[in-house]
């Protein structure tokens, strides 16, 4: 029996998208979920993952396999259902699932002949059993399951073509961000994995570098620290100490003990949510949590960098409190902090977020004809209205941060500092890669807002602008095919 795992590509993705900048080489990583499904399947059934990331292949020529199934995060759904098209067409079943198909489960019914939501762990082997006997039920619901069923990945299916190897060793977050779909996907829960099992796995990647996709690697509370030290102490005793990049809560600064290990253990780098400059801002995203203790982000970044790891902050523009001026505040604030790099996006109402509730409620969503405008869902494009600004000024934000932050002269001053306080050349050189990627990512999403903007987007509010034709003209002019 032959299983395709697909990961689709998203057109209008700079950030992996490697046709569009080489850097972005760096910033390819490998669809963790297709590697722990194919993990999960029993050996009768020959998989071959296919991620569109690197290249489409040339569909026709493949083998027909007996099933199909397609992961998507929301900007990925429409070429989801691309693909899921094609194959159905060929008389081919295809299961969907992932974060997008757990949240919008009905309308990937529309495109799949079975959609698992939550996690797979608990109902996939039942899924190749039924598509065995061509008996596929229209859903199966995994919801959440106990960590020890989660097997080691095939990291051996996707080899030699990807810069980071990953691995998990949490699910879900102890925060609950209104933006953020993890809380909604893990219904509140943070679990660990049994640290034995991320041991093994870590000896099964073959990559120098590795990537840990927890939302949030150290957790909040004291046994979520623990956890840390016990899994870093481990790491360093079996000699799994490649560099490593994490996202972790701004707590990762107050344990030195914690820092030391996770610096032995290999960290090289640290993406942090800052999310707002303001306290208002981080108050209207349900992000309290980094005003604790009086904190003071300058010298938690310090802390961290004391230890050899570069901080990589993400800021988001087009909350509720933002004004004109938050691009230039963001870009303060980052340079204040003392960080090595920076990330902006824009406030998205993602699917099953508290953020997606509010916002439909007030009728704000603008690009709303789904499932084609789901690949705006990217974090790099307006979908909403914004209380104070316009498209036009968002973006306007947007770049003037870009300006400010990723000048050759601020770029070359980041990188000074880096080399005079870290003794690491591979953490400078994460950094450096960092920050030449940030940057050719943001002029590429300003071709994007030029090309809207000339096209002549008056000054105005979303609402009295034809959004529709506004992105059609974006894609249009990216060759985006079909538009
Ligand atoms: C690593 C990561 C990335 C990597 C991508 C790696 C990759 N190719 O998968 C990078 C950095 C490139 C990335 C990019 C983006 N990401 Co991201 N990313 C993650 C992160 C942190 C981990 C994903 C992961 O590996 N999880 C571990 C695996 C094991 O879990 P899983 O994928 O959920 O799979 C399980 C189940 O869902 C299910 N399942 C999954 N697929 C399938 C398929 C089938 C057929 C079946 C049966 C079951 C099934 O089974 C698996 C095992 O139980 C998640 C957060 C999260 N917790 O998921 C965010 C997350 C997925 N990303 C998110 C977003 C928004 C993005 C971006 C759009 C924006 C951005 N700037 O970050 C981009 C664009 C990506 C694109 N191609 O369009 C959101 C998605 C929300 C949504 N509704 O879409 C998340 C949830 C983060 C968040 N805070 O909200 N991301
Ligand atoms: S801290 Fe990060 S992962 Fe956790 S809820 Fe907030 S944004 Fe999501």
């Amino acid at each position: 029996m032959r299983l395709y795992l697909i990961n689709p590509d998203n057109p209008v993705v700079s950030l992996n998208n490697v046709r569009w900048n080489r850097l972005n080489k760096y910033r390819v990583w490998k669809p963790l979920g297709l590697c722990v499904l194919a993990g999960l399947t029993p050996p009768e059934w020959e998989v071959t993952l296919i991620d569109e990331n690197l290249g489409h292949p040339d569909y026709e020529g493949l083998p027909k396999p007996d099933l199909v199934g397609i992961t998507a995060f929301t900007s990925q759904a429409p070429r989801a259902y691309e693909v899921a098209a094609m194959y159905r067409a060929a008389g081919v079943p295809v299961v969907m699932g992932g974060i997008h198909a757990t949240f919008c489960r009905n309308e990937a019914l529309e495109h799949a002949d079975a959609v698992v939501t939550g996690e797979a762990e608990s109902v996939w082997g039942q899924v190749l059993l039924d598509a065995r006997l061509h008996a596929l039920r229209r859903v199966y619901q995994g919801g959440l399951s106990a960590t020890d069923t989660i097997p080691p990945a095939r990291h051996d299916l996707l080899p030699g073509r990807y810069y980071f190897g990953s691995v998990q060793t949490t699910r879900g977050c102890p925060l609950s961000c209104s933006f953020c779909s993890v809380t909604a996907f893990n219904g509140g829960t943070y679990r660990h994995r049994p640290v034995a099992d991320v041991i093994q796995e870590l000896r099964l990647i073959q990559e120098k570098i590795i990537l840990f996709v927890d939302d949030n690697l150290i957790g909040t509370r004291e046994d979520h620290l623990k956890y840390s030290k016990d899994l870093f102490r481990s790491m360093i005793r079996e000699g799994l100490t490649r560099p490593w990049i994490c996202q972790v809560t701004i707590n990762f600064a107050d344990d030195d003990e914690l820092l030391e290990l996770a610096a032995r253990a290999g960290c090289q780098g640290a993406f942090i949510g800052f999310e707002s400059p303001t306290v208002e801002g981080l108050m209207a995203v349900g992000k309290k949590f980094n005003l604790q203790k009086g904190r003071d982000f300058r010298k938690s970044v310090r802390r961290i960098q004391r230890h050899g790891i570069c901080v990589v902050g993400s800021f988001i523009i087009g909350i509720d409190t933002d004004q004109r001026g938050i691009g230039e505040m963001i870009a303060r604030a980052a340079n204040g902090y003392g960080i090595d790099a920076a990330n902006v996006l824009i406030l998205t109402p993602l699917p099953g977020t508290k953020l997606y509730a509010q916002m439909e409620s007030e009728g704000r969503i603008r690009s709303n004809e789904y499932p084609k405008d789901w690949k705006y869902y990217t974090l790099t494009y307006p979908v909403a209205s914004y209380k104070h600004l316009t498209w036009a000024e968002l973006v306007e934000e947007v770049n003037c941060f870009s300006d400010r932050f990723y000048s050759c002269p601020q770029i070359l001053r980041r990188m000074l500092h880096l080399a005079r306080n870290t003794r690491s050349l591979k953490t400078f050189l994460i950094a450096l890669v960092a920050n030449l990627s940030y940057r050719a990512n943001q002029f590429l999403d300003r071709q994007i807002y030029a090309s809207e903007l000339s096209w002549g987007e008056p000054r105005t509010s979303p609402t009295e602008v034809e959004s529709k034709s506004l992105i059609e003209t974006t894609l249009v002019l990216h060759g985006e095919p079909g538009v």
